[in-house]
């Protein structure tokens, strides 16, 4: 055995990452950690995880796992949201052994990667995919190597700053073992709200890596900088392996637009018809990646809904995000994916640079012509280094920098937002979060037609579940 690498997800509270929705919410798993695992241990490494997500006291749990295994190592994966609770896992863990290396992969250490100084607990980072340099890791300190350097996205200090060594990217997703699902204990931990799945059990996947689109608000850097997709046939193998290992049922591709290749969608659609797989699934795409075609092949293949990003209702915010789709884009894949049968739900960003009362209520507005079955009215926030981060730091327009309140939804009324647009409020923006949930979903044009389109998709059940914490959520608010 070469050695045991512990793995943490320092999550942080539901209550922080989705405020009013947290019992909508879904807790599910980091995929990173499987893939990397799944490396590791096809080269003789072991592996454990703790999962901030689903263990109570997390952190002392992590006491007990180094007191019971030989830990070479503690990989934590972190988001920004999560960097706060990252450096506590960390200094939990040097305070029991200061010879444990930490390393920290994930979005915000492969943006920032300058943050490895403000925790000197942290050992190294990596910045982009962590397949290859988690494997590279393990193999030098599995030889006693403790000065690391040379591995390709290797963030490490020197001389008071930081050196990021230069990334490879993988070439052939295909070529990854299947994830280490096994490391999260069984999908049964985890929970999907009904309003977001069709059926029970449920997991995600994500079958590309990065998006071309450059929309100015979005942190695509993780993938770095190539599209890159899994063939169709890997994809079947993927869902084969779900269905065999975990009698799974329904599956969210969480690709950020898994119709980005279109001959791709279509081969993986034909697939699962040809092969009987019975499978309901839903996935996140882009208004000008669906046409009629497409979305009648992807509904006879088992897709319920699509997760589509309108963002706003203002062409001239729209035209500032760079998000490269316009309002008529958007009405005519909404119409296209409601004549075909599929649900749709559809993410809006409020409080972008730029915008005023008068584009905010544009945005409500155009949400409700749209009447998708689901509408989710998020606050903007300036992800760590998105294009538009850079320009509100720039001007000295960030309010702070505490990542722990870099959420898209309102956690509470007193919520103290990362950035505002001048002229705009704190209070504003998080009273319109609040005030359009709850119109939205009260709107009586709106109650008949999800009653009708639930019924159509047979999500009526679901509804049935939901209803009840959708009204007492609103009710509350
Ligand atoms: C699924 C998903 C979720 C799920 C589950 C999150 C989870 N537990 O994985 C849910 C819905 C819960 C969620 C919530 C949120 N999410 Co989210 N999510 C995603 C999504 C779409 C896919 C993640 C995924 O599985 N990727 C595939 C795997 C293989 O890639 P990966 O996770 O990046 O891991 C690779 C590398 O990062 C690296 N790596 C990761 N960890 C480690 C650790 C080590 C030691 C090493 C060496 C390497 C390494 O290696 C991995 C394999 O190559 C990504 C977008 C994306 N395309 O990645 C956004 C994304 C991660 N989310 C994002 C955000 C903002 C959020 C929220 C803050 C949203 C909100 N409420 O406002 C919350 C915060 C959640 C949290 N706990 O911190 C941002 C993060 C931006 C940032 N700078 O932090 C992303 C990048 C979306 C975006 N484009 O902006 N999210
Ligand atoms: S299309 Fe989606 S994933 Fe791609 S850059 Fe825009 S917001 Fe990000």
């Amino acid at each position: 055995m070469k050695g045991h690498i512990l793995f943490i997800n320092p999550n942080p509270r539901l209550e922080d990452q989705f405020g009013i929705f947290k019992k909508l919410s879904n807790v599910i798993p980091p995929l990173g950690v499987a893939y990397i695992g799944a490396v590791l241990e096809k080269n003789g490494f072991t592996c454990s995880f703790i999962d901030g997500g689903i263990v109570k006291d997390w952190i002392k749990k992590i006491g007990c796992q180094l007191k019971q295994k030989d830990v070479l190592a503690v990989y934590i994966t972190s988001t920004s949201m999560a960097f706060g609770m990252a450096i506590r896992a960390a200094k939990a863990i040097k305070a029991i052994d200061k010879r444990i290396p930490v390393v920290v992969g994930g979005a915000h250490i492969s943006e920032l990667p300058n943050d490895l100084l403000s925790c000197e607990e942290i050992d190294y980072g990596v910045v982009g995919e962590g397949e290859m340099p988690g494997l590279q890791i393990a193999n030098a300190l599995a030889k006693g190597d403790r000065e690391l350097k040379g591995i390709s996205g290797l963030v490490w200090r020197n001389n008071g700053g930081v050196i990021v060594e230069p990334l490879a990217c993988l070439t052939s997703l295909d070529d990854l073992p299947l994830p280490a699902w096994h490391l999260f204990s069984g999908w049964r931990n985890y929970s999907h709200s009904p309003i977001h799945v069709k059926r029970q059990p449920s997991a995600h996947l994500v079958t590309s890596r990065y998006c071309p689109m450059g929309c100015k608000f979005c942190t695509t850097e993780v993938s770095r900088k190539s599209y890159r997709a899994m063939s169709p046939e890997r994809v079947i193998d993927q869902l084969k392996a779900m269905q065999r290992q975990f009698c799974i049922k329904d599956v969210r591709f969480f690709d950020d637009s898994f119709t980005l290749n279109k001959k791709r969608t279509i081969a993986i659609c034909d697939t699962m018809l040809k092969e009987g797989i019975d499978i309901s699934w839903a996935c996140l795409t882009r208004v000008d990646c669906v046409d009629k075609e497409l979305l009648t092949l992807m509904k006879k293949a088992g897709c319920w809904q699509i997760l589509i990003g309108p963002q706003s209702g203002d062409e001239r915010i729209l035209k500032e995000m760079k998000t490269g789709f316009s309002k008529n884009d958007v009405y005519s894949a909404v119409e296209t994916a409601h004549s075909v049968g599929l649900s749709i739900r559809a993410d809006y960003i409020i409080g972008y640079p730029g915008e005023t009362v008068d584009s905010i209520e544009a945005t409500y507005k155009f949400a409700c012509e749209l009447n998708t079955d689901l509408a989710e009215f998020n606050i903007f926030v300036p992800y760590p280094g998105t294009p538009v981060y850079f320009e509100i730091k720039d001007k000295g327009e960030l309010i702070h920098e505490d990542y722990t309140k870099y959420t898209t939804v309102a956690t509470s009324r007193k919520d103290f937002r990362p950035y505002t647009p001048p002229g705009i409020s704190s209070e504003q923006l998080i009273s319109y979060f609040f005030k359009f949930h709850k119109q939205y979903y009260l709107r009586p044009r709106y109650i008949s037609s999800i009653l009708v389109s639930s019924i159509r998709n047979g999500f009526i059940q679901n509804l049935i579940k939901c209803a009840p914490l959708l009204f007492a959520t609103f009710k509350k608010n």
